[in-house]
């Protein structure tokens, strides 16, 4: 066996929409905890013998290993939640599925699947197919030597360890599901196949829309007809040498919007095959601070969420999982959903293309990666490239999004520069961006500063707490006995968002936690007590708002708390639904303040699965920043934003700036 060699894998256009064998069920599995350490193997554990198919022979023949009589688990599925003992099970599992296919000479087969995470290593009737890294995306491997007429054996082994240099990295705060997540199908294709295609609106004012054909095979001269059959419309294009073939015409489809979610037929012919796909035309600019869809301005009404369904335990799969998870962002009145923090299965953009949601989608790259490895970069560029070639084709999509919460230095913006480059020549119709933190000196500093202003003209402040504050200060090079300029620091500053990847980005997404992390991460600097600091927050909160000096549209990507349903509590305990409650009517009536705000997305939908939340009485191992619970059940919260929603009709959120009574909700 050689692992990393193999051929590399490719990503097909709209699988289920091909001739395929679905491979899915109950496969055999050897859970192999420490397959990475058998350098050299152990006798009986030549795993050499195992891809090959190797059984034990009995007698004399030592053999450690094997498929028959051993535990299944489903595919589509990840394995923590499928058995108990595989709940933190971060490691191998090695997986063989038995089948039998009617091979035909002149068709190519590829093997397809949904995601592995986190790597996989194929072999098809003992022969080494390839391997790949990266969950949350599909692969496919041709396969047409290996395959053979009649029985056939596939193995599978999927690794979900992660470390330093993977993308994501270990520390994430969302559950590395492992496991063959998603579908895994044997596609049956001409010898020359469309491997992709993309088709969208190109230009609003003519509406031309634009169809560009990736094949594979010997495909120069190849004909594609591309037809919508509810329109009557017709175009034809011949293939060039390079396997490429493009075509425009102008369409008297209706556009598609969240109001009006109107998606066409779309029939596309090539050598014997007819892909049919349903395709919305819509078109999605930036203009200064605004966003426009359709060349109209539209304020996002969102909602953050993580693949994991409010039906069952673990990561989401199939489409009733998708159904319920958009369903929930509907009844909250959003027009917007972040998908967070990875690709989430393909059934979800499908489904916003037709209930009419728009959707920001995201690559791994989160926290803190190897910004400075060449081979992580690689990873992370092939992770996005399949993010958007896997969805370029849903109207649903209007922004891709990089990366997550990554620090503001050199190396991480050329790499980020590297990925958005990437997007940009895959994808010139959509909005790319990335959630910031923002730089220390423009948020952090400015609030502790105001903060300790108001505590060093606050006349009931001790002495005592005075001192360290003067001098805290007077280090940060503020005269801290000129009592006007105290006073003009202690107004509420006007924040100004801003990271040098501002420049390359169309729209700065901002992830803020007042009200959360920052009294308890920032106390120490001013400093004071925590308490103390998050009172003054509180009061803080009323007065603030933000906005990027770059000339482009702000949308806040995150903010939160944590709430336990059920657990009611008032508005100064953290963890309890009132205290979210609290923190929502104090964010929006900030985030209104703020005049380039575009829309927001809250953190998060539903209560999610997290290794860094262990507290035995609130969390459980879920990030209780959900406004549903892991059943479904509403919090306070929900109900709250629902109404802020509702309310706003089109509107932007500006425009309820006075009505947004910060204590007692919209009234
Ligand atoms: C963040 C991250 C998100 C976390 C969230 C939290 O800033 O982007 O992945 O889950 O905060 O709850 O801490």
């Amino acid at each position: 066996m050689k692992d990393g060699t193999g051929r590399s894998a490719v990503l097909i256009q709209n699988p289920f929409g091909r001739d395929h064998l679905d491979l899915g069920g109950a496969w055999p599995v050897i859970v192999d905890p420490r397959a990475p350490g058998l350098h050299p193997p152990l006798p009986g554990r030549d795993i050499s013998g195992l891809v090959q198919g190797r059984v034990a022979g009995g007698g004399l023949e030592l053999v450690e290993f094997a498929f028959t009589n051993a535990r299944t688990l489903e595919t589509g599925r990840d394995w923590n939640t499928q058995q108990a003992q595989l709940f933190f099970y971060e490691s191998a599992i090695w997986h063989r599925r038995d089948f039998t296919a009617g091979k035909k000479s002149g068709r190519r087969y590829l093997l397809h699947f949904g995601a592995v995470n986190y790597r996989a290593d194929v072999w098809l009737n003992g022969a080494y197919i390839g391997a790949h890294e990266g969950g949350y995306t599909p692969l496919a491997f041709d396969v047409t030597d290996a395959l053979g007429e009649g029985d056939n054996f596939l193995i599978v082994k999927a690794d979900a360890r992660l470390d330093a240099a993977t993308v994501p990295p270990l520390v994430t705060d969302w559950w590395n599901y492992g496991g063959i997540k998603r579908e895994v199908l044997l596609l049956s294709l001409p010898d020359t196949y469309i491997r992709d295609y993309w088709i969208r609106l190109d230009d609003l004012a003519t509406r031309r829309v634009r169809a560009s054909f990736f094949l594979d095979g010997a495909a120069g001269g190849a004909e594609i007809e591309l037809s919508l059959p509810e329109l009557g419309e017709t175009a034809r294009a011949v293939v060039n040498d390079a396997g490429v073939a493009e075509v425009d015409f102008h369409t008297e489809a209706e556009l598609w919007s969240p109001h009006r979610p109107q998606l066409y037929d779309v029939e596309i012919r090539c050598n014997g095959e007819t892909i049919r796909d349903r395709i919305g035309f819509r078109t999605v600019e930036r203009r200064g601070a605004d966003i426009l869809l359709n060349g109209e301005p539209v304020f996002l009404k969102g909602i953050s969420a993580h693949d994991e369904s409010p039906r069952h335990d673990g990561s989401a799969y199939g489409i009733e999982d998708a159904r319920a998870l958009l369903s929930l962002a509907r009844e909250l009145n959003c027009n917007f959903v972040r998908l967070a923090h990875y690709p989430h299965h393909q059934f979800v953009a499908r489904l916003a293309d037709e209930i009419g949601l728009l959707i920001w989608s995201e690559s791994p790259v989160y926290w803190q990666i190897a910004w400075d490895d060449a081979a992580t970069l690689q990873n992370a560029r092939a992770q996005v490239r399949a993010m958007v070639e896997r969805d370029r084709n849903r109207c649903s999509v209007v922004i891709w999004s990089v990366g997550n919460e990554t620090p503001p230095t050199e190396p991480r913006l050329a790499f980020l520069k590297a990925l958005i480059e990437e997007v940009r020549q895959l994808d010139d119709t959509r909005l790319v961006s990335a959630a910031i933190y923002g730089r220390d000196r423009d948020v952090r500093q400015p609030v502790v500063n105001t903060i300790r202003a108001r505590l060093l003209t606050d006349a009931e402040v001790t002495e005592g707490t005075k001192t360290p504050v003067r001098d805290a200060l007077l280090a940060a090079g503020v005269d801290a006995d000129d009592r006007a300029a105290l006073e003009r620091l202690a107004l509420a500053p006007r924040l100004s968002i801003d990271d040098p990847l501002s420049d390359y980005i169309d729209v700065i997404a901002w992830n803020e936690y007042f009200g959360w992390y920052y009294a308890s991460q920032w106390a120490a600097t001013v400093p004071i007590d925590e308490a103390t600091m998050a009172r003054m927050f509180l009061d803080l909160m009323g007065e603030l708002a933000f906005d990027p000096a770059a000339d482009k549209p702000l949308i806040v990507t995150e903010f939160g708390a944590d709430a336990k349903a059920g657990f009611e509590g008032d508005d100064v305990t953290m963890m309890s639904e009132t205290y979210q409650l609290r923190i929502y009517e104090l964010q929006l009536a900030m985030l209104a303040r703020s005049r380039k705000l575009r829309g927001l997305s809250p953190w998060v939908l539903k209560d999610f699965r997290s290794p860094l939340r262990t507290h035995p009485v609130y969390q459980d191992y879920y990030n209780r920043k959900g406004l549903v619970d892991e059943t479904g059940a509403r919090k306070k919260a929900f109900a709250y934003l629902q109404k802020i929603y509702d309310r706003l009709g089109d509107a932007p959120l500006q425009f309820m700036e006075r009505k947004i009574a910060a204590r007692d909700g919209p009234g």
